[in-house]
């Protein structure tokens, strides 16, 4: 039995807790912010760099092992079909959520302009390109961002960050044509993709076994470069704002299964407690989904048939917490970057949220790899990924918990119209 080594997530949360002391100590130095710059804030880019390589992998992984293991087209039946579409239902629901808040609390523009020098100073060089990016955006038509979808060149659209929708086309496009090809015909390459899919997700575990320094090399830096209480205060409001999301949407489940399956919200999330408390230790919807299945077959009394087929495509392409954050997150470092994103480019976050949640892997720092392509599109600096990594394993944490709650909700729903439908205990 492999020795558990001391919890991941502690493990973070030290090297944040490290990264701000030694950030703050530097600071008091003239050579302090030198010293981070060249010593220790590479660290940090290392990390992030590591995260967005990781994205266009994950998605082909992610989206083609999702969609071609829904066996055929035809079943996209009825369970399939509402599957589906509860699924978009939450999703949407989540983002729209996140953005309401985000643009009511405004987290981050209790930010004062000193601080954002610094910042914008800090990551001149992107936050240019970004800027200069989505000034070209508003000089195209509207429906440019839909032409942009479809690559006219795959190995350009995967290779450059900023076009993660054409990957995501591109990979919708291999996932339906599996299932559209004869079984013998698809079957390699669908063993493929489930072996490709295993290794993205043993590299996402490699990747996340530095984040303890990636945490403490990126707060440190945060700390030396723009050593400000208001940034830290700004990120405590960007925390509250992710939890009171995420615990609104927990409150939107316990409506839909009292409502559409006639369940009470307080008996329905008391069965399913054992589950979310593995999702919140483990930050892993994967990890979570056999006592997600254990939990919503044997105590919530959703069929097997139903759990078998809901959960697992729930924990690949359903993650309401994740998309929420995702919302969040983007404008909160808009605004930290004093960028006013403009609605059409909010209604656009709605858009790669979505998709971003859908592409994202049911793995711990998932969610935060996918964020690069909700930045990328709405024209944000993805150096704000620096802003916000440092808390982001406490939020996956509370986010992972939702996902899973969302994904037993959905399961709930459909089986209620399938009529081998049976109360729990
Ligand atoms: N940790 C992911 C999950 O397992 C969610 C995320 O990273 O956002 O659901």
């Amino acid at each position: 039995m492999k020795k558990q080594g001391f919890p991941l997530h502690w493990k973070i949360l030290i090297g944040m807790f490290l990264g701000v002391i030694v950030g703050l100590i530097l600071g008091q130095f003239e050579w302090g912010p030198g010293f981070g710059r060249d010593w220790i804030k590479p660290f940090g880019t290392m990390f992030i760099n590591a995260l967005k390589l990781i994205a266009v992998p994950l998605i082909l992984a992610s989206l083609i092992k999702g969609v071609s293991d829904l066996k055929d087209l035809s079943s996209l039946s009825k369970m399939g079909f509402r599957t589906i579409t509860i699924f978009l239902f939450t999703t949407v629901t989540a983002v729209s959520l996140g953005l309401l808040l985000v643009n009511t609390i405004k987290p981050g523009s209790s930010i004062s302009e000193e601080t954002r020098k610094n910042l914008l100073a800090s990551y001149e060089s992107e936050t240019a390109a970004n800027i200069e990016k989505a000034d070209e955006r508003l000089e195209t038509g509207p429906l440019q961002g839909i032409v942009e979808i479809i690559p006219e060149n795959f190995i350009w659209a995967a290779a450059d960050n900023r076009n993660m929708l054409q990957v995501i086309f591109f990979a919708l496009l291999i996932g339906v044509a599996l299932i559209l090809i004869p079984e013998k015909s698809a079957k390699p390459l669908k063993e493929f993709f489930d072996s490709f899919n295993e290794v993205i997700l043993k590299i996402i575990d490699i990747i996340m076994m530095t984040a303890p320094l990636g945490a403490f090399a990126l707060l440190a830096a945060l700390v030396i470069d723009a050593p400000s209480v208001d940034l830290f205060a700004a990120l405590g409001w960007y925390s509250i704002t992710v939890i009171i999301g995420l615990f609104l949407m927990i409150c939107v489940y316990g409506i839909l299964v009292y409502t559409f399956a006639g369940k009470s919200p307080f008996q329905f999330f008391k069965k399913l407690a054992p589950a979310q408390l593995l999702a919140f230790s483990t930050s892993s919807s994967a990890a979570t989904l056999p006592v997600t299945m254990e939990r919503v077959t044997e105590h919530i009394g959703v069929p097997k048939e139903v759990a078998s087929f809901v959960l697992p495509i729930g924990a690949t392409i359903n993650m309401d917490g994740t998309s929420l954050y995702q919302a969040v997150a983007a404008v909160f470092i808009a605004q930290a970057f004093g960028l006013d994103l403009s609605l059409g480019t909010q209604l656009g976050i709605i858009v790669t949220a979505t998709l971003a949640s859908i592409g994202s892997a049911a793995v711990p720092g998932a969610g935060m790899v996918m964020l690069v392509i909700v930045l990328a599109q709405a024209g944000i600096p993805e150096a704000g990924l620096a802003l916000i990594f440092g808390i982001d394993r406490p939020l996956d944490m509370c986010r992972t918990v939702v996902n899973v709650s969302g994904d037993a909700a959905v399961s709930t729903l459909v089986a209620k119209a399938i009529p081998t439908y049976k109360d729990g205990e």
